[in-house]
């Protein structure tokens, strides 16, 4: 029986619009338009924009259903979305139609933009990588599916209190939340703990704790394309909603607790980037998020499909890091102890399904288990891992006869000390293609962390470069420079990056050289505007914009980026009457609640900056700012007002970097090492269109091997000496002469494990350079326009098409 209905079409032109808007403000949010917040028309205008997605994504959605297309399911614990209204009005191109509606009942879209919270499931990098992906999956219509945690309280935010970071809880759920559909109905059991019985050849999984995980889904639109992509993230909800039993006897709040506890595990996102600390509750979190999806994937498969012969070809797993690995042996009990697949079918499907995605060689960010906390929350899975090792090992010991070493080496679980069980090694394992993010981390990949499994499986290993989208990342963020570029090549770049190619010959004009100063003028005293309505602080828009906003982590050098401010200052106020080019240096980001170094790092900005700024004797010449709280929102503002982009990490040490495609797409010059992304990038642009300094990659291992004496150097170099005394002596920190005796320490005493030492004179040296070109604007934007031009190959849109086509194996769908 076909039951037929209908529903009508929501109509995009400003009278629909407008009815729209104000029919969702009435009836859905209940708010009489005199008395209207600017939240309530946000929520108005976001459910009526969000009626103009649906119909595309149940288009999406049957589509992809009767082609029966492989799926691509994207895992992820990180998603670093920002803000989504201002991103859907661009995919649907209704910015301007929509701000015309609102603006005939008296509402200014641009303010109420304003109003959403960032959606921030995510540390840095990892997870806006995750969130350009979504983007360019929609727009190239890759049959994609992505999970992840809707995590209560997202990465929390920061404040700066007498220069100190301070956390607070991201609260971005306490508003309505009209963006996603709560989906009841989608609910599967998580257990943990329990015991395994085994009888015959199937395992029971028994007396275990409960969790029910919830889905909400996001629509993610595609630019200027019917096709869509969904979202979907899990939420803990208690399997008995309260302990009857203990409600019975009275002691309601016992009663209540219980229930807390079980929903802890998608309160919050570990704000950790780049390291790992064996938390249970972290382990937790990687396999509820990581049994649900699974479940939910098994479950559309059979939807489709009779038995698991096609599993395979209609089902690709990429694991975003480790952290969703438990996918591999969760599928695994699916296929065996529900479907009752013996091993070898379930394990020829697994290794055909899943690839994995490494983001980080540093040995602090590899994720391992102890082998006791892993048996206590999940002995299934442990003794999965557990064959799957006996049955990898004894293949070892067959093809590499006698290497009786290798074996310990490669084992998933580590033997010395207290046991392990090495996540990246299982994604090795079990995935038939692994890539690192830029062409000399995947290179590094296989020559350091996974080069005894590049040995054994020397096929698996490949690179996909980063990338970013241009969606966000130029066409919303940057306007005024967007549509200068319509002007001359037109729109189409914004889904054909390589477009932007045709740009160069413009290099000739200097009246559209003369239009970027002007875009980029603008951008800046957007930035000053900010600065100084949050702040309070003034910065003059006709300095030098220097900017370096990332994660706090020592690899990254920040300190190195303060050790050259400190020795301008210096310069300075040696010699006050040299005409100096102006420069306000930016600083933006978060530190690992419990990264003592990194807060410290923090502190030492803003005390440093407090000195600068407020010595009559400087005046304009320098400023140092520290923007609290960086977010993506903010990103979008700081990135396209940058002069000078910072891409500045030991080289070996940044996986790939993207914020350092970002600032380079909206026309800034990078001074940078050849580290991660930084060495294309540098391709891509022409050696004359880069700052490159300091050791690489060879360098910095063959110093850390033997001969590196960050003292001597300190000894040596006289202006590095009196930095590194100041610092160490207090002079940024009278009233505490000791606080940053630790960091001079970790460099002249302790090893100087980043090498900032080692690359110091050559960065100074690099920077007076910057500061010449600065000098002849012509010439500078001449550069900055050959980044802008160069940037094509550096779009998500080429990432993910690289991904479908060596990886995944999946076609878009047809619309
Ligand atoms: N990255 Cl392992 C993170 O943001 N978080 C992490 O936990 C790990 C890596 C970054 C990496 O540091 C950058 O170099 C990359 O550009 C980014 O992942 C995306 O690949």
């Amino acid at each position: 029986m076909t039951v037929s209905f209908e529903y009508d079409s929501p109509g995009n032109d400003s009278d629909a619009l407008k009815h729209a808007i104000a029919n969702k403000l009435v009836f859905f949010i209940g708010k009489d338009p005199i008395v209207a917040l600017p939240k309530d028309w946000l929520n108005a205008t976001f459910l009526a924009v969000r009626d103009r997605l649906v119909e595309r994504w149940m288009r999406t959605t049957r589509a992809q259903y009767s082609q029966d297309l492989k799926r691509v399911y994207y895992l992820s614990m990180e998603f670093l979305i920002g803000r989504a209204l201002s991103n859907a009005l661009l995919a649907l191109e209704l910015f301007e139609p929509v701000k015309a509606a609102l603006d005939e009942m008296g509402v200014d879209l641009n303010e109420i933009l304003d109003y959403e919270p960032d959606a921030a499931l995510g540390n840095g990098g990892l997870g806006r990588l995750a969130a350009c992906f979504l983007d360019s999956m929609a727009t190239m219509g890759v049959p994609g599916f992505a999970y992840g945690i809707r995590y209560d309280f997202g990465m929390f935010k920061q404040r700066i209190m007498d220069g100190q970071q301070v956390e607070a809880p991201d609260t971005w759920l306490s508003a309505l939340n009209v963006w996603e559909f709560p989906r009841d109905e989608v609910q599967y059991v998580v257990q943990f703990g329990g015991r395994i019985e085994t009888t015959g050849n199937t395992a029971h999984w028994l007396d275990t704790q409960d969790v029910l995980a919830m889905a909400y889904d996001y629509i993610i639109p595609g630019y200027q394309t019917t096709a869509t992509n969904t979202l979907r993230l899990w939420s803990a909800r208690a399997s008995r909603s309260i302990n009857l039993h203990m409600f019975n006897q009275g002691d309601y709040f016992a009663a209540v607790e219980e229930k807390n506890h079980s929903e802890n595990v998608s309160r919050v996102l570990y704000p950790d980037d780049s390291t790992q600390h064996g938390k249970e509750l972290r382990l937790r979190q990687e396999y509820f998020f990581v049994s649900a999806s699974l479940q939910d994937i098994v479950h559309r498969y059979l939807f489709m499909h009779e038995d698991f012969t096609q599993l395979s070809d209609k089902v690709a797993i990429h694991l975003n890091d480790t952290h969703p690995v438990l996918a591999v042996p969760e599928l695994m009990r699916i296929l065996m102890d529900e479907h009752h697949l013996d091993w070898d079918s379930a394990w020829g499907y697994t290794q055909n399904i899943f690839s994995y995605t490494n983001h980080t060689l540093m040995s602090e960010a590899l994720e391992t288990w102890p082998v006791e906390m892993f048996a206590h929350w999940l002995p299934r899975h442990l003794k999965i891992i557990f064959d799957i090792n006996e049955r990898f090992l004894s293949d070892i010991k067959r093809r590499f006869a006698g290497d009786t070493d290798l074996i310990r080496r490669v084992s998933l679980v580590d033997e010395a000390g207290e046991r392990k069980i090495r996540m990246a090694y299982i994604a090795v394992v079990a995935s038939y293609k692994v890539n690192g993010v830029s062409a000399l981390h995947s290179q590094l990949m296989k020559s350091t962390i996974f080069a005894d499994f590049a040995r054994i499986y020397p096929e698996r290993f490949t690179n996909v470069t980063n990338g970013i989208t241009p969606r966000r990342w130029l066409a919303q963020a940057n306007r005024p420079l967007a549509a200068l570029i319509d002007e001359k090549i037109g729109k189409t770049w914004r889904v054909n990056l390589d477009e932007l190619a045709e740009l160069k010959p413009l290099v000739e004009n200097e009246d559209f050289i003369a239009n970027m100063i002007l875009a980029k003028r603008v951008n800046k005293e957007r930035l000053v505007y900010y600065i100084a309505t949050h702040l309070g602080g003034i910065v003059s828009a006709d300095a030098l914009f220097d900017i370096q906003v990332k994660r706090i982590h020592e690899y990254k050098r920040q300190l190195l980026n303060l050790l050259h401010v400190i020795s301008r200052y210096n310069f300075i106020i040696k010699n006050p009457d040299v005409a100096i080019v102006p420069r306000v240096v930016i600083f933006a980001g978060k530190a690992a609640s419990a990264y003592k170094i990194a807060k410290l790092l923090i502190h030492l900005i803003n005390d440093v900056g407090t000195k600068i700024n407020h010595d009559e004797r400087i005046g304009d010449k320098l400023k140092v700012v520290f923007i609290p709280n960086y977010s993506v929102s903010l990103a979008e503002i700081i990135i396209p007002a940058a002069d000078l982009s910072e891409q500045i990490s030991t080289a070996g040490t940044e996986a790939s970097g993207t914020g350092n495609m970002k600032f380079a797409l909206n026309a800034a010059l990078t001074i940078g090492t050849l580290d991660g992304a930084n060495i294309e990038i540098g391709q891509a642009v022409g050696a004359d269109n880069i700052f490159i300094f300091g050791n690489n990659s060879d360098d910095v291992q063959r110093l850390r091997q033997g001969s590196y004496n960050p003292r001597a150097i300190y000894e040596a170099d006289p202006v590095l000496h009196e930095v590194l005394n100041q610092i160490g002596s207090g002079f940024f920190s009278p009233e505490e002469p000791e606080r940053y005796r630790v960091i001079f320490d970790l460099l002249v005493n302790w090893g100087d494990h980043y090498q900032l030492l080692a690359d110091f004179a050559d960065y100074i040296k690099v920077q007076s350079k910057v500061d010449a070109l600065y000098l002849n604007p012509l010439e500078w934007h001449k550069k900055a326009l050959l980044n802008v031009a160069g940037m094509g190959r550096f779009s998500s849109d080429r990432s993910i098409s690289e991904y479908a086509r060596k990886i995944w194996h999946s076609s878009s769908v047809k619309l």
